[in-house]
């Protein structure tokens, strides 16, 4: 059954700040028809959020929301699933967000697997701020702060999370809105920490500056498109083949001891003394 987005839009809110070609607003959809198909009490759901264009999404939604300080999302986030474990918890954030100023909170809350579902909206740019390299800018590319080209490796937002100890990551793209959807249901669904790495386009602050590769904002969801490999066919390549290509799939889906589960136990324990 279609999705009434009325329903899940603060439609005050709008019009919302998102340029003309930006595909944080497909991330946004998708979310909303993947708590949708989970069918949560609205009132028991809690997005929360840092600062950048992507943290702007709670704005947005017609749940219970926070938007909080840039990089500090999953430490408040935290706090609300610890103070109510019975609350859905969902944090959405930028790749700057997420894994430059928020890097330590992404590394903890992975190795906690506390039973909160991040969604990193994954630009590669700090768009907000202008378009400054972010930890996911490709080498080479040019940003406001790479203006000769990015220098050295991005960071693989899938790899850090898995080894970190994150218990259900995925990636897909805002042009694959389906698969996306489903990754980021299967997230809500999982008892654990989730991560799903939804590569997303901004061609305001990053792609108009790398026309080597995109032309025009649709070029950007063209890239997408055709430059993504699969997991399963990604396995068996060597690292200079997949340079630059965007590998979806589950990359981890496993079940390991939940922190407030284990927290609620020690409590027990400890009162039954
Ligand atoms: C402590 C702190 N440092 C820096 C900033 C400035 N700032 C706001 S948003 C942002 C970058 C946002 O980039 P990203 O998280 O990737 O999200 P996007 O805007 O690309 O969606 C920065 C550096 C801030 N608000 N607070
Ligand atoms: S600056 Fe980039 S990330 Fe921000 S709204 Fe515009 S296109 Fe989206």
């Amino acid at each position: 059954m279609g999705v009434n987005y009325h329903e899940y839009l603060r439609e005050k809110m709008m019009p919302h700040i998102w340029c003309s070609g930006c595909t944080h607003g497909i991330v946004t959809k998708a979310l909303i028809r993947a708590i949708h198909k989970a069918g949560f009490d609205k009132n028991k759901v809690v997005v929360v959020s840092g600062i950048g264009c992507a943290s702007r999404m709670p704005g947005y939604l017609d749940f219970n929301t926070l938007h909080t300080t840039h990089g500090r999302a999953l430490a408040f986030a935290t706090g609300v699933k610890l103070a109510n474990p019975e609350l859905k918890v969902i944090v959405v954030s930028g790749d700057g967000d997420a894994v430059a100023i928020g890097g330590n909170h992404f590394i903890h809350a992975c190795n906690r697997n506390i039973d909160i579902t991040l969604v990193v909206l994954n630009n590669n740019i700090y768009g907000m701020t202008g378009g400054q390299r972010s930890p996911t800018t490709y080498e080479g590319d040019i940003s406001s702060t790479s203006v000769y080209g990015s220098i050295g490796q991005p960071i693989d937002v899938v790899n850090l999370a898995v080894g970190a100890g994150a218990t259900f990551v995925a990636r897909s793209t805002s042009y694959h809105v389906q698969q996306l959807e489903s990754y980021i249901y299967s997230g809500l669904m999982h008892k654990g920490f989730s991560v799903i790495d939804a590569v997303s386009a901004c061609y305001t602050a990053y792609g108009r500056r790398n026309k080597q590769r995109y032309k025009s904002a649709a070029d950007m969801l063209n890239y997408m498109k055709n430059n993504v490999v699969n997991i399963s066919y990604a396995k068996d390549k060597k690292p200079e083949e997949l340079k630059n290509k965007i590998i979806v799939g589950i990359f981890k889906d496993v079940t390991e001891p939940e922190y407030c589960e284990e927290y609620a136990d020690m409590v027990k324990k400890i009162k039954s003394r």
